[in-house]
């Protein structure tokens, strides 16, 4: 009652526009409300991985809950098969192909994001919302050289976001520090931090120079700096006291994103929650360890929909919950050794991370791009499923779109918004998907990956088929979730066509563009 007098109060006196109206079903209506807005992204979460999604190894009822109380999208796709690009698309609305640095970058490497590129944090802001992020970044700081014991600039504060919590870029990349506003948290001026992925710092343990100070094994890479007993990939010196805790950073990051929430109730915010989990290292709170039978990985997805369920509880006691539009995916598919020793393979039993998917993080086959995506909305969005297209780079025009911004700089962002809400299901004609720095195209049911001659069909290190093969691939995923049948011999004229849309989207610097000229 409390909350609700508040809540009313301040609307009323900032003149939220639609904060409380009520849904009338209209998209003219629509595109004048300005609810808060929350992207929550997880890390290397699966298609298989959640209980609505068909999964059937992990429990996962708070998600459940949100996704058969929401809108949930069967062909629901990140830009790339690995984060960076992924989070590119995610943020700027432009595939991240167009970006040659796209690629999944070091700790140290320069902001992807040019700070005159529009971001859905930047279109938003610019309609009144204030705009937070946290969680992983993975999207590069500063313009070539950090001094992370200065004012780091530029940072997501440059590209839209008035706030900032974030890791630098993955758990198992140094600096293992979290930075808010551009600042080291917890820094000791005396015990300055360096940071370097090629040469490890004088006298330094690494995992090859001190492998008994391991309490978590590296399998392939991960092999540079210990940080809390846990090798990590490149080499860091000092900064003990702002080194995070890798069991605590789910709390750090969901008690950040609930004191955002609680400092943002009586204007429109949008929160852009970014995950951790189930990306390596696999490092559940104790509260969660045992949680799933499945080992760390199985735990930590435990865990991450724990997160979800007190960020939504966080929401119904501001009296936030009809204003607020969730739209929660994944960066990328699955991978289960991703580098450590952590049981993920040992423990996974029946349960299939990537349900009926082929391939899984880094591969050209589905399970590297096709993810859980689903958007909630509690009074406004009917429940439902959709087989529509959709691409989280679609999120920038379509939320362009909700808030009645002009924005015209949407780069190959498309307005899908009325599919988002529900009221739709047509997605987009065409969208080209990405691994590795290959494109392949869907459009329709149908999935054409270009051949790539020469290129190595498997990953063995992380034992994930990787799709490319020296011939067209063609495949019917309606028919065909697997992809199994390649119907490119049989059925010339769809490969021919889906060519035609591939070379027309992609653009004639596409580098294997001379492979695509038909046998
Ligand atoms: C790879 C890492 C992998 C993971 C990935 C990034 C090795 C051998 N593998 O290079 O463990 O960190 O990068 O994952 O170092 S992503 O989800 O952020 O794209
Ligand atoms: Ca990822």
């Amino acid at each position: 009652m409390k909350y609700s007098l508040i809540f009313l109060l301040s609307l009323s006196m900032l003149g939220c526009n639609g904060n409380k109206k009520k849904h009338d079903g209209h998209a003219e209506n629509e595109a004048k409300t300005k609810p808060n807005i929350i992207i929550i992204y997880a890390d290397d979460l699966g298609y298989g991985d959640l209980g609505a999604y068909g999964g059937t190894g992990i429990k996962t009822p708070n998600i459940d809950k949100l996704i058969n109380g929401g809108m949930m999208f069967t062909s629901g796709y990140a830009t790339s098969a690995t984060c960076t690009p992924s989070r590119y698309g995610l943020l700027t609305g432009t595939y991240p192909w167009r970006n040659s640095d796209a690629k999944i970058l070091p700790g140290t490497a320069p902001l992807l994001i040019d700070v005159n590129q529009m971001t859905i944090p930047k279109m938003l802001k610019a309609e009144g919302y204030n705009t937070g992020i946290v969680g992983k970044w993975h999207l590069g700081l500063g313009n070539g050289y950090v001094d992370w014991n200065k004012h780091i600039s530029p940072s997501p504060n440059e590209v839209g976001f008035d706030y900032s919590f974030i890791m630098a870029a993955t758990q198992d990349r140094v600096p293992t520090v979290y930075i808010k506003n551009g600042d080291v948290v917890g820094l000791d001026p005396k015990d300055p931090i360096m940071v370097d992925y090629k040469k490890n710092f004088d006298g330094e343990p690494t995992a090859i120079s001190n492998p008994e100070m391991l309490k978590m094994k590296w399998h392939h890479g991960h092999n540079n700096s210990i940080v809390n007993g846990i090798p990590r990939i490149g080499f860091m010196k000092g900064g003990q006291a702002a080194k995070w805790n890798d069991e605590e950073m789910a709390d750090t990051f969901l008690a950040e994103a609930k004191n955002y929430i609680g400092n943002h109730t009586k204007s429109p915010f949008f929160l852009y929650y970014a995950l951790q989990q189930p990306h390596v290292p696999r490092t559940p709170s104790p509260r969660f360890v045992g949680a799933s039978g499945l080992g760390p990985r199985g735990d930590v997805i435990v865990e991450a929909d724990w997160c979800v369920g007190e960020l939504m509880k966080k929401l119904e006691s501001e009296g936030l919950l009809e204003n607020t539009l969730i739209i929660f995916s994944s960066d990328n598919g699955p991978v289960l050794n991703d580098g450590y020793y952590d049981d993920a393979v040992e423990k996974l039993g029946n349960h299939k991370p990537n349900g009926a998917l082929r391939g899984g993080k880094y591969s050209l086959f589905d399970g590297g791009t096709r993810v859980p995506f689903f958007t909630y909305w509690k009074g406004h969005i009917k429940p439902g499923k959709s087989d529509a297209v959709v691409c989280q780079m679609d999120l920038l025009a379509s939320l362009a779109s909700l808030v009645g911004s002009k924005e015209t700089k949407l780069s190959d962002s498309q307005n899908l918004l009325n599919d988002f809400l529900g009221k739709t299901q047509k997605g987009r004609e065409a969208l080209v998907l990405e691994a590795n720095s290959k494109t392949l195209v869907r459009k329709g049911d149908w999935i054409m990956i270009p051949p790539y001659k020469g290129s190595p069909k498997m990953n063995t290190e992380v034992n994930i088929e990787m799709g490319p093969s020296d011939d067209y691939q063609l495949y019917n995923t309606k028919n065909d979730i697997g992809q199994k049948n390649n119907l490119a011999k049989a059925n010339p004229e769809k490969l021919k066509e889906m060519i035609v849309t591939f070379e027309k989207l992609r653009g004639a610097n596409y580098k294997t563009t001379s492979e695509l000229k038909l046998q």
